[in-house]
């Protein structure tokens, strides 16, 4: 989005007597009692010794320990959201923002608010979203050993291979970004994956996000955070945003690992010093039948995100633009179609021998194999495109 663009946007969503409102400083908060006065009070400091017109809010998750009512009495505007969960409590403190830029930041003391400065000069300098990097600036006792060496690298480096954002911290609660660029992001998640969800969207959007290292500190006040539970959050929230990865690429893997191997046992080469028979054969067909439908079940993951939730992949976009509906079903019906006709090739020498003994459980599987193939890819081609009629009524 160019600076214009991102400009008018941002002139479309503000309110007309609150045009000089140039940050807003969201601060989820859920029982802090301990900590959200100071938090507010840091803020708002840094707002005005730096005389930058701003506000602050809080997004106060229905806690239970007085600290909406605390946020109040320290200045800050209080958003009640009392639906449960990290992302819960931003998307509530961003529908109710009025700045310009947004600054986000937990409400228990670990980053330094004196930081807002720093990335809003970003911010003005073009950026769209800024995120802080603490992986280098740690202090003692901030961080758990379980987070800093195993759930926060891992789960940034998986991320990042996945989708490719360049974000090193990317569970990092100080950030900013700009309210314009709120729509683009679409973000909906509730929980602890929001943090994900933001840095992988706006990676996908092509924002200009920015980082640099910042300190973090212990905590004041209970952790709100479940290693495992907000762990598997995170994780399951890459997962179900990348068929590629999900479904794709291990089912792709699967068939053609059975095919070799099928190959191999109908072909009788003689692989690492020994024969290959039908235990190896059967096992080949099972990761061939297997990886279709995975792949199939990727396919249509990909036309669900296409045509319901607004997601493209440029992969399916070029696999949508060369081939159709009648592609499908021709590959799917030949595949059956060699099945049959192996499996008629038995038959016939069954009736040769009078209907006596076989000896062909290597062909009849192989039969067997093609034609659940086909028939899976046959019907998944319909499927596919049943999910795209979606596309004519838009
Ligand atoms: N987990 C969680 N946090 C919430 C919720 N609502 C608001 N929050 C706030 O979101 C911020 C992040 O939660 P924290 O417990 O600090 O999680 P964290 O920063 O990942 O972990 P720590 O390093 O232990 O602070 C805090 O300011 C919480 O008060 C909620 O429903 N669940
Ligand atoms: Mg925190």
């Amino acid at each position: 989005m160019t600076t214009a663009q991102s400009e008018n946007a941002a002139t479309e969503t503000r309110p007309l007597d609150e045009t000089a409102l140039r940050v807003s400083v969201v601060i989820p908060c859920l029982n802090e009692a301990e900590n959200i006065e100071q938090c507010i009070a840091a803020a708002r400091g840094v707002l005005e010794r730096n005389g930058i017109p701003g506000e602050v809010v809080v997004a106060d998750n229905a806690s239970e320990d007085g600290s909406a009512e605390l946020a109040e009495a320290a200045g800050a505007r209080v958003v009640r959201e009392p639906r449960r969960g990290y992302g819960s409590a931003y998307l509530a403190g961003f529908a109710a923002a009025r700045g310009d830029y947004i600054v986000m930041g937990d409400a228990d003391l670990t980053y330094d608010f004196n930081e807002i400065p720093r990335f809003l000069r970003e911010l003005d300098d073009g950026a769209d979203m800024v995120i802080g990097d603490r992986m280098k600036n740690i202090h003692p006792g901030a961080m758990p050993w379980l987070h800093r060496y195993v759930g926060n690298p891992l789960l940034s480096g998986f991320l990042n291979l996945l989708f490719r954002t360049g974000v090193s911290d990317a569970h990092c609660g100080m950030r900013a970004v700009r309210r314009s660029a709120l729509p683009q992001l679409a973000l909906r998640t509730t929980g602890m994956e929001f943090a994900s969800e933001m840095v992988i969207r706006a990676a996908k959007e092509k924002l200009d996000i920015r980082q640099f290292d910042i300190e973090y500190h212990p905590r004041g006040g209970e952790s709100k955070l479940s290693s495992f539970r907000d762990g598997w959050r995170h994780l399951r929230f890459l997962l179900v945003h990348s068929p590629n990865h999900l479904f794709i690429l291990p089912g792709a893997v699967m068939a053609l690992l059975g095919a070799l191997i099928a190959l191999t046992v109908v072909a009788n080469i003689n692989l690492f010093g020994r024969e290959w028979d039908l235990h190896a054969l059967i096992a080949g067909a099972l990761l061939m039948i297997v990886g279709t439908q995975v792949v199939a079940l990727g396919l249509c993951a990909h036309a669900y995100g296409t045509y319901f939730m607004n997601e493209r992949d440029p992969w399916f976009d070029r696999m949508r633009a060369r081939y159709r509906l009648e592609h499908g079903l021709l590959l799917g019906g030949a595949i059956a179609l060699v099945g049959l006709a192996i499996a008629a090739v038995i038959v016939i020498e069954w009736i040769d021998r009078g209907f006596g003994s076989l000896g062909e459980e290597r062909l009849a599987i192989v039969a067997l194999t093609l034609v659940i193939v086909g028939i899976q890819v046959f019907f998944s081609s319909f499927l596919l495109s049943i999910l795209g009629l979606r596309r004519a009524d838009d």
